[in-house]
């Protein structure tokens, strides 16, 4: 435990853990200077081939910690977001291992985007995202003007972002925010076994899809069809394939080690 922010290495799985429960995980420079340490180190962590971001307590993340805003030393916003907060949502989104977001309540502000960047999202039932940004009269940052509407769609984002109405878990599934809506009690350990099937897949190939899918985003058909061909060249010469084919053939499961 460091920061705020407690990392737990379980074979595969990394569970991140935002642990201020006291401000519904409200993040201080501490916080997002150890999350993102984290996220670097375990991108190049070939022993972990699955992550769990969540938050202790009662919430997610309630964002940026309000009360180290006003402290006469803060630094400019754009700062702020610029050196603190983007780095993390690039480690997110550029690391290899798919990263999970594990939504146990509140997600407000820049813990709302936090979720966002993540690959995926189940929620707890009690589970609501807030772009709390609107009533402290800011803009959605930490990339929710970007990742949002390719979640939800360009309509759902704008009335999140524009109107701040919390969306509920059930809402959340309605619309694609989150794929899946679990008890409370059953979120952590849902999570884990989704980290698990993750895990399980070849890490190579796994990693090769995240960032196709995050390629997609802002490029034509026709690159994706070439990007494919080149991405399933690399996966076609893998030792993971050859492992995955004489798996199926001899009918067992594969154990793949990323090579
Ligand atoms: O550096 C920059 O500013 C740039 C980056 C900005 C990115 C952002 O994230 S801006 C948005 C910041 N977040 C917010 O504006 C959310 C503020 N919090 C809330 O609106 C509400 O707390 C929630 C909707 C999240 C939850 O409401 P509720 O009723 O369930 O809980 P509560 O009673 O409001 O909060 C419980 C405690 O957590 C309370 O402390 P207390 O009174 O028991 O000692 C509250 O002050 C504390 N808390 C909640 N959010 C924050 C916080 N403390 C500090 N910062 C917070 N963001």
């Amino acid at each position: 435990m460091t920061d705020g922010l407690r990392v737990e290495v379980d074979g595969p799985v990394a569970t991140l853990t935002l642990d201020r429960p006291e401000a519904l995980n409200a993040l201080t420079i501490p916080m997002k200077l150890a999350l993102r340490a984290e996220l670097e180190r375990i991108a190049v962590d070939r022993a972990v081939r699955a992550v769990i971001l969540t938050g202790a307590g009662r919430a997610f993340c309630a964002g940026q910690d309000l009360a180290e805003r006003e402290r006469p030393d803060a630094a400019p916003l754009d700062e702020e977001v610029r050196e603190r907060y983007n780095p993390i949502i690039r480690a997110l989104r550029s690391m290899g291992q798919p990263v999970i977001a594990a939504v146990n309540g509140v997600a407000a502000g820049a813990g709302a985007s936090l979720a966002f960047a993540c690959d995926l999202r189940i929620a707890a039932a009690d589970a609501r995202f807030v772009l709390a940004f609107g009533r402290i009269g800011l803009i959605p940052d930490s990339g929710a003007t970007w990742l949002l509407p390719r979640l939800v769609g360009a309509a759902r984002a704008a009335e999140m972002a524009l109107v701040g109405d919390p969306i509920s878990a059930e809402e959340a599934l309605r619309i694609g925010l989150v794929s899946r809506v679990v008890p409370n009690d059953d979120l952590q350990a849902e999570a884990r076994t989704l980290a698990d099937r993750v895990a399980a897949g070849a890490p190579l190939a796994v990693a090769l899809t995240k960032g196709a899918l995050e390629r997609a985003a802002t490029i034509d058909l026709d690159e994706a069809l070439e990007g494919e061909a080149k991405l399933q060249g690399i996966a076609g010469a893998s030792a993971d394939h050859a492992e995955g084919l004489a798996a199926f053939r001899e009918k067992r499961a594969p154990q793949f080690t990323g090579e």
